[in-house]
């Protein structure tokens, strides 16, 4: 199945799965953080503070409660501090355990928000062409999830994906 872009609220997507952009401690947050603790109600927030803490670059799984989805995976990127402190290790990262604990729960498909690229600040193209070299990188090994979207709050942030979609895969 090709990698897909969606425009809108991830918390709306027909998906088995929904990545949070998330915080070390898993607490409710702003951005997609804040939708999607909203969706999901009351019950989430005790969950997060079970399977807290999560280290940035590492992703912990939890229901999707109130939710579309079924589960709810909290990947935890890398805040942006120039560029020179690992911080697109640590975003791959954040989407590799993200898809290990997908494949692990047996799910089809899964939605990724632009992780770290709104309040931590990530450059846009830069996380793009990251997120989508991680989820190329992802599927040579794994067949499953079958379905993986990223899922875009805006149409030009969605372009930055188009664009990455569009090039050959890096070797
Ligand atoms: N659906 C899809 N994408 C969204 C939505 C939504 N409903 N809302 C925002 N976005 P951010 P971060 C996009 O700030 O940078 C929280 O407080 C948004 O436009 O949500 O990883 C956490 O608890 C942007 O492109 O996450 C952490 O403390 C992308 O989601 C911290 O923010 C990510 O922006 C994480 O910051």
């Amino acid at each position: 199945m090709p990698l897909t872009v969606a425009v809108g609220d991830i918390t709306q997507l027909d998906v088995d799965i929904i990545v949070n952009a998330a915080n070390e401690a898993l607490t409710r947050g702003g951005g997609v953080c804040g939708a999607i603790f909203r969706a999901a109600g009351p019950r989430l927030i005790e969950a997060c503070a079970r399977a807290a803490p999560c280290p940035t670059g590492d992703a912990r799984m939890t229901p999707g409660f109130d939710a579309k989805a079924r589960w709810i995976v909290h990947a935890v990127g890398p805040i942006w501090r120039g560029g020179a402190y690992g911080e697109a290790a640590l975003l791959e990262s954040a989407y590799h355990r993200s898809l290990e604990r997908a494949k692990g729960a047996g799910a089809t498909s899964i939605a990724f928000p632009a992780i770290s690229t709104g309040i931590y600040g990530y450059p846009k193209e830069e996380a793009a062409q990251i997120a989508v070299s991680a989820v190329r990188a992802w599927r040579a090994l794994s067949k499953t999830p079958e379905e993986i979207l990223f899922c875009c709050f805006s149409e030009s942030d969605a372009e930055a994906y188009r664009r990455e979609l569009g090039k050959a895969p890096r070797c």
